[in-house]
């Protein structure tokens, strides 16, 4: 219960910053420019108030599925559910298109840019307070604690226009949600 109690602390704090205020470009939809989705399963029944909420086609990941599924006895990093996950997650541009993201899932997610993957802002997701023998992920630089950037809530979508080459983007919530985008010279 002490991690549940922890994970709903950190979470609620999280929440908190949101609500002051992430502003999230909205942009109209085109039907063939490449696509990412922030997809999850989380069961609104079952997360704590507010951090998932009932979308067309509610997951039905159970809050204890989660937290059961976030660690694995054979790893000293934390693994991470796998329906939270960056749909696809590699994906080829050509130069000069646009990626749109959407985020298809019930919580918010971050699709955020970094140098090199690591951990998030949210120091119980990052494998602080996990089993014993855990080894937390170094944050990375992008993802200020407790402050996730450009957080996309549920249906927010957002086009992003990529310069030529590799880039790493991450769930600043979810550290081992993950993509890599190479575009085309
Ligand atoms: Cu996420």
């Amino acid at each position: 219960m002490r991690k549940v109690r922890i994970l709903t602390y950190g979470l609620t704090a999280l929440l908190c910053v949101w609500s002051i205020g992430t502003t999230v470009a909205r942009a109209q939809v085109k039907s063939k420019e490449p696509r990412v989705a922030l997809l999850d399963n989380c069961d609104p029944n079952t997360f704590p108030a507010g951090l998932c909420v009932v979308t067309a086609h509610p997951g039905d990941t159970t809050f204890a599925e989660f937290l059961a599924l976030l660690f694995s006895p054979l790893s000293t990093a934390i693994i991470g559910h796998p329906a939270w996950r960056f749909q696809p997650s590699y994906l080829d541009l050509e130069a000069g298109e646009i990626l749109r993201v959407t985020n298809g899932g019930g919580e918010a997610h971050t699709f955020t840019e970094v140098a090199a993957f690591g951990g998030g802002s949210i120091p119980f997701l990052n494998g602080v307070h996990g089993p014993a023998g855990t080894i937390p992920l170094t944050q990375a630089p992008e993802c200020p604690l407790e402050a996730p950037p450009a957080v996309l809530s549920p249906g927010d979508s957002v086009n992003l226009k990529l310069s030529p080459g590799l880039h790493n983007f991450m769930c600043c919530i979810h550290p081992w949600m993950r993509a890599v985008v190479d575009v085309e010279e």
